[in-house]
């Protein structure tokens, strides 16, 4: 697509001076990217960004693989924004981008509901969005062009059979477990997948209990509090399902907190989405017991799509990328070593 780089700047600077946002260097340090333009450089695809948050280590990686992949000497001109997990922010995001005619937009849409308005402006301004990670729920799916992300289902029912596999190993396939559930963003594509996915098990274990789901909203210190507010009211846990790795920080802190240990040695079974390294390191040191991969790094995938189409190629709908699960039976040295995130 014809790049539309010099238009940007124009419009850009148009906005800026409306908007007042000339005199706040924040605010035009949040629409032009860093680092030196290569005026000599002719053509860029133009791609805007708006990344959920920075919420947790999944989401820093995840925004790391965007601005590796997104850089002008790969041909992109990308602007960046960043939502704090604020579903306003993004709406606001996507109509600068409109109004910026930028060339693709990719979102990362902190809940599934809310975007019909929005990404029909989008549509109508000819301009293709893709998703990147978490999904929306929209009545028709030609709103966005292509999905690229976990299938979060799967992994939530992999959380389920491996619970099921080890306490048949340990002899506890018969007796009544317990069990606590730290969900992510309520209403994100991760939380809801992985809730139901684990549930698809936990329907199939007549022992099993679940004694109670609160939200964390991903982040360490939410899912401290939840943990703390578990513990207070239910005195005998045997398992903790915690929707990502940063939730799961927080849960240690407290289970540690109130006396009591998790992981494979531990009085609680823990349960953890997402692999980043730290969770892997407090794996090896015995806190964990399974983590359950969610692979951020989709932004070469996100290129591969917006290249074909910039050929005039149809591109599929959805696309999953790969990812594991990783537990304590395995060689978590080597695991952790050769990882990126
Ligand atoms: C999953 C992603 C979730 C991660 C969390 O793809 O949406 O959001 O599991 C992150 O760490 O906050």
């Amino acid at each position: 697509m014809k790049n539309r780089y010099r238009n940007v700047c124009m419009i850009l600077a148009i906005f800026l001076f409306v908007t007042g946002c000339a005199q706040n260097s924040h605010c035009a340090s949040e629409v032009v990217p860093d680092g030196e333009i290569e005026e000599e450089k002719e053509d860029y695809i133009v791609v805007g960004y708006s990344q959920v948050g920075s919420e947790s280590d999944y989401r820093i990686a995840n925004t790391k693989s965007v601005r590796d992949i997104f850089t002008q000497k790969n041909g992109y001109y990308l602007l960046f924004e960043d939502a704090q997990q604020k579903q306003e922010n993004q709406l606001k995001t996507i109509r600068d981008f409109i109004l910026q005619e930028v060339d693709y937009i990719v979102l990362d849409p902190v809940v599934e509901t809310g975007w019909e308005a929005v990404l029909q402006e989008a549509k109508d301004a000819g301009i293709p969005v893709i998703l990147s990670d978490r999904s929306v729920e929209v009545e028709d799916e030609n709103l966005y062009t292509a999905w690229v992300g976990s299938n979060f289902e799967e992994e939530g029912v992999c959380a389920g059979k491996w619970l099921e596999n080890y306490l048949a190993a340990t002899g506890r396939s018969q007796e009544e477990i317990q069990i606590v559930t730290l969900q992510g963003t309520l209403g994100s594509t991760s939380q809801i997948g992985r809730t139901k996915g684990f549930q698809n098990v936990l329907e199939k274990n007549q022992s099993w209990k679940m004694l109670d789901r609160s939200s964390g909203d991903f982040t360490q210190a939410k899912g401290k509090e939840v943990m703390e507010e578990f513990l207070e009211k239910y005195p005998e846990i045997d398992v903790v399902v915690s929707e990502n790795d940063n939730m799961t920080f927080g849960a240690i802190e407290a289970i540690k907190e109130a006396g009591k240990t998790c992981g494979p040695k531990g009085d609680i079974i823990l349960i953890s989405f997402d692999s980043v390294q730290a969770a892997l390191i407090a794996m090896k040191e015995g806190d964990i017991n399974v983590d359950i991969e969610c692979n951020p790094l989709l932004a070469p995938k996100i290129a591969e799509i917006i290249d074909k189409l910039e050929a005039g190629e149809k591109v599929e709908k959805i696309h999953y990328v790969e990812e594991s699960y990783y537990d304590t039976f395995m060689d978590l040295d080597s695991v952790i070593r050769k990882r990126s995130y």
